[in-house]
């Protein structure tokens, strides 16, 4: 027993729950240092599943440990992202409802990874239909191709994700994978034309370029060096050390065959992404008349296939209809840079939605599946952008930062509400804790006519002379006085001397950021000059063709704008994630050096404090510390009684009353509800389980005796 709990002493324990001193947020993460010492990254709250990124490859998730993890129960084997693939799995199987997994954390915290391995568990270890046999590796295969257009290296993250994402993936009542669907929010566009200093664009570009066999090159007029391409250098840092652009590049290659595209369809995509290349590379001079031209000749309309003439005429001048009359006018220098740059992001943030698209297609259930499978059941797995405090913050961190306030929320309504429907159900007396409740800022960015989103539209749609500044202002005006808003401005009609006149600050859950309001409108308004429009749905490329419709050219209307898309994009995501099982994965990143073995104890306090870890796992001991389904109770701990052993045939709630009367259990350290037992203490489950290691030896040999 003593080597038992010299155990416990050095690796920790599995389940937070178990922590004798549970109030402490010091033993908390004592528990995961010791842990992560061990390589153990895993850990329990229950049923929360906290992970922490070891930033080395380690030997846990092969092929066999995959089959260790195939239907046993949760508590029974170590912690692990394949035991919350499988007990998903399992739920919705056995129960026949949606699940969802899902996973948050900050920046470089692990979610993509996460979302990856257990993608590959149900790849892996589902049964596939034999209509099917490839959607297995589809669905891995789209993995590579959309970080390569997705992805890309910042400060935080070698790999960071730039684009939200939601996956459903369908299976059919055996239990086999026959289908797939993405949902993608909002890509980080800007970086298609600029990227902070460190950080790089999105990987396909060098990925090309390194990869690209000579001839590929050649017939996209290509060099090889990225240090060519003015949007490739921007961040100053092309190559990154942990980064294979090439050995990347024949992954993607490949996995755009296993997919489907078809080799007109790549040749098609990699013309739009050397044509952005070549767009950052047009550069304008201006005459003697303020008038704007072209001075570079690159092969940039024939890999847009649209008309050169009306190319560079669309890029210099711009089409407005006045009074019903249409008037060409020239634009400056500074308004032709930002409209190339406005066509480089359009091109390449439409490019990457019909890549979602065609990959899509390629996971679509096949119709005479869909029309047999009214049982399928659906797991989602949500792999978000994680919450970012940069030097400069600017409107993508804020779309990034409000998404992670949604996600909160709804882990703070779900995993309440469901702790709550539990006791309910069950008919067990509840006590509540006190937490965070971030409504208050979803609600401050959100709300109708009042939100900073709303004020941000409305002042993009004002007539008249606005600007960054007056947007702020008009903040200040409307939300100046809400507890989590803070402007250089002070009540008393000071000045905050620490903070600038460009920006504000939002007290959001996880932490404080400023957020700079330059670009805030123009990134919203989201433009294209109609002249670029009309000449891109032109292309013959089919692919520009079919993102660039002549309708949007006719029709008018406003879109909407980026911050309400986004929004409500959100809602919808809300809803659909509402209607399912969920399941959490959270992430912490032990260190910003993206260092292995480094345990840096101030930045794991700080993700425990905002990912409220704490209260999580007071809500889960309120009441009870641990609760188990009569079965399994009976089935793991029935040896421990001559009643319930071997085999116990009554009722099963009166089993384990024998069990527990037979163990000694006091009255306050437990109580049975309708189908489950719940334990107050850890204790108390420490004793039974240390009563049955005693008993193991003994109950080997009764089992030997009855062979
Ligand atoms: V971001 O919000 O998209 O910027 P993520 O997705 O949370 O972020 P990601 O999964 O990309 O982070 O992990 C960052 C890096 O940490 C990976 O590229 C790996 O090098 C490393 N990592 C994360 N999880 C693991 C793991 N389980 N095993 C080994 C890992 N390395
Ligand atoms: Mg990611």
């Amino acid at each position: 027993m003593e080597s038992a709990l010299t155990a416990r002493d050095r690796v920790g324990v599995q389940d937070f729950v178990l922590l004798e001193n549970y109030n402490s947020e010091a033993t908390f993460i004592e528990n995961l240092r010791r842990r992560f010492r061990e390589n153990l990254i895993y850990t329990y709250i229950g049923s929360v599943l906290v992970s922490v990124n070891p930033y080395k490859e380690l030997e846990i998730y092969s092929k066999q440990q995959m089959e260790r993890y195939r239907g046993v129960s949760f508590y029974e084997i170590s912690p692990h992202i394949y035991a919350i693939s499988d007990n998903t799995y399992r739920a919705m199987r056995t129960e026949r409802r949606d699940q969802c997994i899902l996973i948050s954390g900050e920046s470089g915290a692990g979610k993509t990874e996460a979302s990856k391995k257990i993608l590959l568990y149900f790849a892996v270890t589902c049964p596939t239909n034999d209509h099917m046999v490839t959607l297995g590796d589809r669905l891995l295969q789209s993995n590579p191709v959309l970080e390569a257009f997705g992805n890309a290296k910042t400060l935080r993250n070698d790999n960071s994700s730039r684009f939200g994402k939601y996956m459903d993936i369908q299976f059919d009542f055996k239990g086999a994978t026959m289908g797939g669907h993405i949902l993608n929010y909002l890509l980080e566009k800007s970086r298609v034309v600029h990227q902070n200093h460190g950080e790089r664009n999105f990987h396909i570009f060098y990925q090309l370029l390194d990869g690209g066999d000579d001839d590929l090159l050649n017939t996209l007029n290509l060099e090889r060096n990225p240090h060519s391409y003015r949007y490739l250098v921007k961040g100053s840092c092309a190559r990154v050390s942990s980064i294979s652009d090439k050995n990347n590049w024949r992954v993607v290659r490949k996995a755009l065959d296993v997919i489907g595209f078809t080799a007109e369809e790549v040749q098609k995509l990699l013309n739009i992404i050397a044509s952005v290349l070549h767009l950052g590379n047009t550069l304008f001079g201006e005459g003697e008349e303020g008038e704007t031209y072209i001075i570079t000749e690159t092969q940039l309309s024939n890999l847009l296939g649209v008309d050169g003439s009306a190319l560079k005429e669309a890029l210099t001048h711009k089409k407005l209809t006045a009074k019903g009359e249409e008037m060409i006018s020239p634009l400056n220098f500074e308004q032709a840079v930002s409209a190339r740059d406005a066509l480089a992001k359009a091109v390449y943030g439409r490019t990457f939605n019909w890549l979602v698209e065609k990959i899509n297609q390629s996971l679509a259930l096949k119709e005479e599946i869909y029309h047999s499978s009214k049982d399928a059941s659906v797991i989602g797995l949500l792999d978000i952008y994680g919450f970012e405090v940069l030097q400069h913050n600017s409107f993508e961190q804020f779309c990034i930062n409000y998404c992670n306030e949604k996600l909160q929320q709804l882990f703070i309504e779900l995993t309440l509400r469901s702790e709550q429907e539990e006791y309910e159900t069950e008919g067990i007396a509840w006590e509540t804790v006190q937490y965070f409740d971030n409504k208050i800022i979803c609600d401050l960015i959100e709300e109708k006519h009042k939100g900073i989103i709303s004020i941000l539209d409305e002042e993009c749609l004002r007539p008249g002379e606005t600007c960054d500044i007056s947007f702020l202002e008009k903040l200040e005006d409307t939300v100046g006085g809400h507890p989590h808003f803070i402007t250089h401005k002070l009540a008393n009609g000071k000045t905050r001397r620490v903070m600038s006149r460009e920006e504000f600050r939002l007290l959001h859950y996880a932490g404080e950021v400023n957020y700079n309001v330059n670009g805030f409108l123009d990134k919203n308004n989201d433009l294209l000059n109609r002249n670029l429009k009309e000449v891109m749905c032109q292309s013959e490329n089919q692919i520009l063709s079919h993102c660039f419709r002549r309708e949007e050219v006719i029709d008018q209307k406003r879109p909407e704008m980026a911050a309400s898309q986004f929004k409500n994009s959100l809602m919808k995501l809300m809803e659909i994630l509402m209607s399912k099982e969920p399941s959490y994965v959270r992430c912490i990143k032990p260190n910003d050096a993206k260092q292995p073995g480094r345990f840096d104890e101030v930045l794991v306090r700080h993700q425990v404090k905002y990912l409220g870890l704490m209260e999580n796992l007071r809500v889960r001991r309120a009441g009870f510390a641990y609760r188990r389904r009569f079965e399994a109770f009976l089935q793991r701990y029935k040896p421990l009684c001559p009643e319930t052993w071997p085999n116990w045939n009554g009722k099963l709630a009166d089993g384990v009353s024998a069990l527990v009367n037979h163990l000694g259990y006091k009255p306050e350290e437990y109580k049975l509800g309708r189908s489950k037992i719940f334990i107050r203490f850890p204790k108390t489950l420490f004793a039974t389980e240390d009563a049955l290691e005693a008993k193991k030896p003994e109950i080997g040999k009764r089992l030997q005796a009855s062979y």
